[in-house]
């Protein structure tokens, strides 16, 4: 079957993301003798030439199937709100124009609205959850007009109604594909001061009250050999003659031992690579974060989210201030950047919480960033979301419909609790404020363009 696989994302801040899911989906359709074609609209500048590229590919592919990636529906940033599913929309109902073949979506984003993303988009078929197994199932299935009630994760109309078939997990990563590094332009994502994108592993056995991923992507690790990882590495390495990875599992140092496994095996290999990863302070020594910096390791997303001792319990995190000052001091030592990310508004925060938490910061070994927002994405079937019923929410849409974007925070905050919390963060030329965004684009270009920007480790 001809399959044309569409990146729909164009977000380009902090970094453009390259989507790497659908470069893993991609490659199981070839390898089950699907003929490809990749549209990226990452870098595609106006709506004449990206329609311009559609009308030419469908011409003259002519595909029989069509796949839409969403990594983000919006980026869940209240006071500096983008929306991206209207415009995807528009894309949609433009590509509906040229053909009248079947449409299939997945993507992280698209997955944590299965069944209200689809219906709003109006597409035939979507993919909850993980697309390597499903998309070829589906293509086999509309190939050969067999039924859709065996593929884990579909979601489509059938008499009327929505039939949301329960996603399940590849139990075994190894014997996935590799990512079809080929199908997608890198040097376009470095030259824009990206990275090329790499999982060690599936999972996340963390409870923060906000995510949907623990469910998505499973509570237990599915592991990746380190043998796996640097080989994917060096795949990658040897097709673009590029060195700057991104880990994007949800947190790369847990577990602990699979993380430093990883680290020694870059080494013992002499790999030569720089990497940046999403971390959390949980189980970071002196001995790991060195480690990570021998293996290539030159900054690091730390999602604390909150930084007050009671908001930290509150929102689950599963890890204290003392582990939080632990693991930036140690990060430093081992001259790893760090940027702390806070989402200010969770469950019950008030004006002494935001104040409990600044006063910590402002006391434990400075990270390179801190970059704050104010208010917290309610996904559908969270524990946030089940404690959002009860109090206020801002709601962008109508009230009830959680695809647009909705956030938790709290009604006592008020205006002028927005202006100490902005004036605070001004203080410091470190910290972003929750209200200017351009100013945590410069704050960010600190740890996440070595190559371009200049360290500030002292
Ligand atoms: C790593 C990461 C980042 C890194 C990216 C680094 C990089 N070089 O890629 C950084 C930190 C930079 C980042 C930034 C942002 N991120 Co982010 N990020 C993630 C994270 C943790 C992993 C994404 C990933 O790569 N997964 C690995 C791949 C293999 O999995 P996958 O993409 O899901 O693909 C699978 C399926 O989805 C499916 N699939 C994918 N495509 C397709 C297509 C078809 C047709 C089908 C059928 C299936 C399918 O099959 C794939 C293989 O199984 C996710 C959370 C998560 N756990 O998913 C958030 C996430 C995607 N990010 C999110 C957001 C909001 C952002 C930001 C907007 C945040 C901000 N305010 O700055 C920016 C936007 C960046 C950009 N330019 O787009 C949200 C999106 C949710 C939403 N509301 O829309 C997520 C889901 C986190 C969350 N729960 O809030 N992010
Ligand atoms: S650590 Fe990240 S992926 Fe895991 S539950 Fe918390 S926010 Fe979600």
């Amino acid at each position: 079957m001809r399959i044309l696989l569409i990146n729909t994302n164009q977000e380009r801040w902090p970094i453009p993301a390259a989507p790497i899911g659908l470069s893993l989906v991609a490659s199981s359709l070839r390898k089950a003798g699907h003929e490809l074609r990749v549209v990226d609209r990452m870098f595609l500048f106006s709506k004449k030439e990206e329609q311009n590229i559609f009308t030419d590919t469908i011409r003259e592919f002519k595909p029989e199937l069509i796949g839409i990636s969403i990594r983000n529906i919006d980026n869940t940033c209240m006071s500096a709100l983008r929306y991206y599913l209207p415009e995807i929309k528009e894309v949609v109902a433009f590509l509906k124009t040229l053909t009248d073949v079947p449409f299939v979506v997945g993507g992280p984003g698209y997955s944590l609205f299965p069944v209200d993303a689809l219906k709003y988009l109006g597409i035939e078929f979507g993919v909850q959850g993980e697309g390597e197994i499903a998309c070829v199932q589906l293509a086999q299935a509309l190939g050969q007009g067999g039924s859709f009630d065996h593929i884990a994760g579909l979601v489509y109309e059938a008499n009327g109604s929505y039939q949301v078939n329960p996603p399940t997990l590849i139990p075994d990563l190894e014997r996935m594909e590799p990512p079809a590094f080929d199908l997608l332009d890198y040097k376009k994502y470095v030259q824009k001061k990206s990275y090329i994108g790499l999982q060690t592993k599936r999972g996340c056995a963390f409870k923060c009250v906000y995510c949907e991923h623990p469910r998505l992507d499973g509570k237990n690790y599915r592991l990746k050999s380190p043998q796996r990882v640097v080989d994917e590495i060096l795949v990658a390495k040897k097709f673009w003659n590029l060195d700057y990875f991104f880990f994007v599992d949800s947190v790369f140092n847990f577990p602990t031992d699979h993380a430093c496994a990883i680290c020694e095996d870059i080494i013992r290999k002499d790999v030569k690579i720089k990497w940046y990863a999403n971390v959390n302070p949980v189980g970071i020594s002196d001995e790991m974060a060195f480690l990570m910096a021998r293996s290539g390791c030159i900054g690091a997303d730390v999602g604390i989210d909150v930084a007050s001792e009671e908001m930290l319990e509150r929102m689950g995190k599963g890890f204290t201030q003392a582990d939080i000052a632990k693991a930036s001091a140690c990060y430093r030592r081992a001259g790893i950047a760090t940027s702390f990310q806070l989402l200010l508004g969770g469950p019950e925060e008030t004006r002494e919480t935001i104040i409990d938490g600044f006063r910590f910061l402002e006391t434990m070994p400075q990270p390179d960033n801190i970059l704050t927002v104010f208010g917290i994405r309610i996904y559908p079937e969270t524990p946030l979301f089940h404690i959002a019923k009860q109090e206020d929410v801002v709601f962008m849409g109508e009230p009830g419909d959680y695809l647009s974007p909705t956030f938790h925070f709290p009604h006592n905050l008020t205006q002028d609790d927005f202006l100490m919390t902005e004036n605070w963060c001004k203080k410091y030329p470190h910290w972003s404020t929750p209200l200017d965004p351009w100013q945590y684009f410069n704050v960010m270009r600190v740890t996440r363009a070595p190559k371009f920007g200049k360290f500030k480790i002292s």
